[in-house]
């Protein structure tokens, strides 16, 4: 049976392939992000490969006020949503502590943290009241392990582990699925948020070794959502095979 499904962030990366894998198997989308042009783009693409229904909603997930208004005002036949997947999320810099930049440290954490935060207070009492919902944080191996420089984007993804842990807790009495999805290196717009648009700098990361592309994870997002109704997998660390650690590769 078709559900609604929410993902944050589908302009780019894992959000725009998790909305793509959900549509084409029918399932009606609300995709958000900031950048409307390419939220537009996506709507239509959908709509006319997979034949399904698109709701994008341009709003900033660090907007307590834009996130409140954009989930109370949803048009009612797209209030029953069933799958909120938390993906919106960045890293911004790479520097030690003692050197950190405060601007990037709150955009890392009013994104990453609150704004999943934000988007979970809003959806999950429509999960509540309908008793069903499924909802998928996107997490990451930097919130398994710490790495050099990693500190606050670490900090950021740690905290939406144990955010993940807290939420299926509080909701398992309401039949509320949660699940913690860890991906490791993948090769998306990633990187070059991270170095500041320097793309000599973000392809680096890449170099030598095959990393995880977007389709991969959204294929596992997908997968968790197909188990039958009294199955729950609870946290999924998704590596490319090349990856052993947040700092071991296999570089050729
Ligand atoms: P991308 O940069 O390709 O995509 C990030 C998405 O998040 C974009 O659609 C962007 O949309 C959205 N976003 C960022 N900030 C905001 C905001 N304030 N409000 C609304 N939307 C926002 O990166 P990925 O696809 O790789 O990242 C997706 C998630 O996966 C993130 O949470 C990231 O931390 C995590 N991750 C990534 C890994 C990787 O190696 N790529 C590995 C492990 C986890 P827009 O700019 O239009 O707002
Ligand atoms: C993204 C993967 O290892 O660059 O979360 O932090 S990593």
């Amino acid at each position: 049976m078709k559900k609604t499904v929410l993902v944050t962030g589908a302009t780019s990366g894992f959000g725009k392939a998790i909305a793509t894998r959900f549509a084409k198997e029918g399932n009606d989308m609300i995709i958000t992000g900031r950048r409307e042009a390419l939220l537009m783009e996506l709507s239509a693409e959908l709509r006319k490969k997979f034949k399904v229904e698109v709701l994008s909603l341009c709003f900033d997930v660090r907007d307590l006020e834009e996130v409140e208004f954009a989930i109370s005002s949803l048009p009612e036949e797209w209030k029953d949503i069933d799958v909120l997947v938390n993906n919106a999320g960045l890293a911004v810099g790479l520097n030690p502590i003692h050197e950190g930049v405060i601007d990037d440290w709150e955009r890392m954490i009013d994104t990453n943290v609150k704004g999943l935060l934000y988007m979970t207070r809003f959806v999950a009492p429509i999960m509540v009241s309908r008793e069903k919902g499924h909802i998928i944080n996107i997490g990451s191996v930097a919130g398994k392990e710490v790495y050099p420089m990693g500190n606050v984007y670490c900090g950021s993804k740690f905290a939406v582990d144990a955010i993940t842990k807290g939420t299926r807790i509080d909701l398992v009495t309401h039949n509320i699925k949660v699940t913690h999805v860890a991906p490791g290196a993948a090769d998306t717009e990633f990187s070059l948020v991270r170095f500041k648009g320097d793309k000599v700098r973000a392809d680096g990361v890449y170099k030598g070794f095959k990393p995880l592309q977007a389709e991969d994870v959204a294929e596992v997002v997908y997968y968790v959502t197909t188990l039958p109704a009294h199955v729950s997998i609870h946290d999924i660390v998704v590596m490319p095979t090349a990856q052993a650690s947040a700092v071991n590769f296999f570089k050729v």
